[in-house]
């Protein structure tokens, strides 16, 4: 996480790294931040778990396809699930007036200068967002594949897109968002006959050198082709939420440890 950009402090979270404690340090200030985040993310999944929603964090660098995917995911889903989506981007409605435009309700954050959404955030967008009666709840995060991986927002599985236009070796360069990811998709697939550099079994095996056996899924918003795999990852992780709820617990995105050393050709 780029402790030196200042991108840690938010509208959200900025009263608590401005409260003066005696003694604290830049480094201190930053610590308490996130543990300030980690506090609230967990409140954030109280309240998703109270209302039997499971709540899905998608990520990518700009421009990855995050819009287009839930666009086609409302498009199949919708009239067998309620879903609703809170989007992040630094400015604009754009991503929301989409989304409502295919009917379901969604909210539009707008960090200003932030690179990420941070748990305060989505809590204040929580307020103009009823979850009564949602089956799913997507956060589409800022377009980064830095920050957006260091801040948990209370959601309960993190998906990370990498579209084939970025390059394969994206996973060993950018290691901090791929361990996080609990599915990995592979997008603008149809693009692949154009792009003969990007293998997507090298990028499959630079996630597996993470040490992350998440899947990783080939797919085009486009043409379609991979989104039933898609669809069904999310009718899978829904029902398993559900049975975990109906047995008093949660989940939230797997902590994943550092593997083997990065940058290596992968295996
Ligand atoms: N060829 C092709 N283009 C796609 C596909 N999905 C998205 N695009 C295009 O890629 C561009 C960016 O798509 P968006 O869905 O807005 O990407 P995003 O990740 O939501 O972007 P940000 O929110 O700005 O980070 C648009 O011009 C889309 O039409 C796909 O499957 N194939
Ligand atoms: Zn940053
Ligand atoms: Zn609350
Ligand atoms: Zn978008």
């Amino acid at each position: 996480m780029c402790n030196t950009c200042g991108c840690n402090i938010t509208p959200g979270n900025r009263k608590h790294a401005y409260t003066p404690v005696a003694g604290t340090t830049a480094v201190s200030v930053l610590q308490n931040l996130l543990a300030k985040n980690d506090d609230q993310a967990a409140h954030n999944r109280a309240h998703f778990d109270q209302h039997g929603v499971l709540t899905i964090n998608l990520m990518s660098a700009p421009g990855s396809g995050k819009t287009t995917l839930l666009e086609a995911t409302i498009e199949t889903l919708k009239d067998a699930f309620r879903i609703g989506v809170i989007e992040g981007d630094l400015a604009t409605e754009n991503d929301a007036a989409r989304i409502r435009a295919k009917g379901v309700p969604a909210h539009q954050i707008t960090t200003g200068s932030a690179c990420h959404l941070d748990a305060h955030m989505v809590h204040e967008a929580l307020h103009h967002f009823p979850l009564e009666g949602l089956d799913f709840l997507f956060i589409e995060n800022v377009g980064n594949l830095v920050c957006p991986a260091s801040f948990d927002l209370g959601q309960h599985r993190n998906v990370t897109l990498l579209s084939v236009t970025e390059g394969d070796d994206k996973p060993a360069k950018y290691p901090v968002m791929f361990r996080a990811a609990d599915c990995v998709l592979l997008t603008k697939c149809d693009l692949l006959p154009l792009l003969e550099d990007f293998d997507p079994a090298r990028a499959e095996g630079y996630v597996r050198n993470l040490a992350n056996d998440a899947p990783v899924l080939r797919l085009s918003a486009r043409n379609g082709q991979g989104l039933n795999a898609w669809f069904d990852w999310l009718r899978q992780t829904r029902a398993q939420q559900q049975a975990r709820l109906a047995a008093g617990g949660t989940t939230r995105p797997k902590a994943r440890p550092e593997g083997a050393p990065l940058n290596e050709t992968p295996a």
